[in-house]
């Protein structure tokens, strides 16, 4: 398929490339790095390639997300903001951008997403799961009260968030110890996502502001896998739950999912029967994952070619009120 949209692709500046260097084998690390920190070459050509004629690009993980300092935080959101801002500027018919946020102060977060929408443009933002604040060891979720006003401001810009993944700390997370293997993008990241995007699904955030809407990627990190039991063993006693609907309630209504890394056709037929064809959104998870593999699959997977022209592009155009 041509005129493809993806929406979970990743850059990374000189103060953020370090964090994705866990993530890659040490043969593999040269080239990956050399491709976030690209724009205008391999970039542009894959998406030609492949047939993606818009990305809309959002910085590494956990990068902003895992510097407790604050003032850096704020800092190195706005570098990696203004670096996509200019990128943008040179392409704007290719690139597309997601702002990341300093969400070590909320004050400062609403603000520079208020920045980034109105003076650069900018479709949204996206997070990085929890994020550090003082110190390394400690936390914060979004679902949090200090966070009311931040997502007013939310609603009020009305733009969508990614919520990305990253890695559980592995001090609160033993369970990890010894299995190496299974962190990041093999489970943990979906783990971690999960509970994060259902904290904020479960909170009464999408009560008070029906018309957010939260994008998760992986094929929804295993939620529309897993809802009907959910709302099933809810449905029994909610335990002091304080949202008013079921999650799958709002699982229809605010959340978009993506395909990104996740390139599996009984598991986009599945997604499609939970919540629909007009809630699922093409995306590659570059340069983490390859383009050709993604599109390899998508563009030839045995759905109507109505889905496939809304999933590869239509959702993602009315989402983001692209012409
Ligand atoms: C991502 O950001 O999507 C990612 C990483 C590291 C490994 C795999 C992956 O940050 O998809
Ligand atoms: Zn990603």
């Amino acid at each position: 398929m041509k005129d493809k949209i993806a929406l979970e692709e990743h850059f990374a500046i000189d103060l953020t490339i370090a964090d994705s260097q866990v993530y890659a084998r040490p043969e593999v690390w040269e080239g990956l790095k050399a491709n976030l920190l690209d724009f205008e070459q391999q970039r542009l050509e894959k998406m030609d390639e492949y047939g993606t004629s818009y990305s809309i690009l959002s910085l590494n993980s956990p990068a902003v997300q895992g510097i407790p300092e604050v003032q850096r935080a704020i800092e190195v959101a706005k570098r990696a903001n203004d670096t996509l801002a200019e990128q943008i500027q040179r392409h704007p018919t290719r690139f597309g951008g997601f702002a990341a946020l300093p969400m070590q102060d909320p004050e400062a977060a609403a603000a520079e997403l208020e920045r980034c929408v109105k003076q650069l443009g900018f479709h949204g933002f996206l997070v990085n799961g929890f994020s550090q604040v003082g110190d390394a060891e400690s936390v914060v979720y979004y679902d949090d009260p200090q966070f009311n006003d931040f997502w007013a401001q939310v609603a009020k810009l009305n733009k969508p968030f990614y919520m990305h993944p990253r890695d559980p700390l592995m001090s609160r997370e033993p369970i990890y110890e010894g299995r190496h293997w299974l962190t990041g993008p093999t489970w943990a990241f979906a783990a971690e996502t999960s509970m994060h995007a259902l904290r904020l699904l479960s909170s009464g955030l999408f009560d008070r502001h029906p018309e957010i809407q939260m994008i998760l990627g992986h094929f929804g990190e295993g939620i529309p896998f897993n809802v009907w039991r959910i709302d099933h063993i809810l449905r029994k006693g909610r335990r002091g739950m304080p949202c008013e609907r079921q999650i799958g309630d709002y699982l229809r209504e605010n959340v978009f999912i993506t395909t990104s890394g996740n390139f599996r056709t009984p598991t986009l037929l599945s997604t499609m029967l939970e919540v629909g064809s007009d809630r699922i959104m093409y995306s590659v998870d570059y340069p983490f994952e390859k383009h050709e593999d993604a599109a390899r699959w998508f563009d030839h997977c045995e759905i109507s070619e109505l889905d496939r022209r809304k999933i590869g592009r239509d959702n993602a155009r009315r989402l983001f009120g692209l012409q």
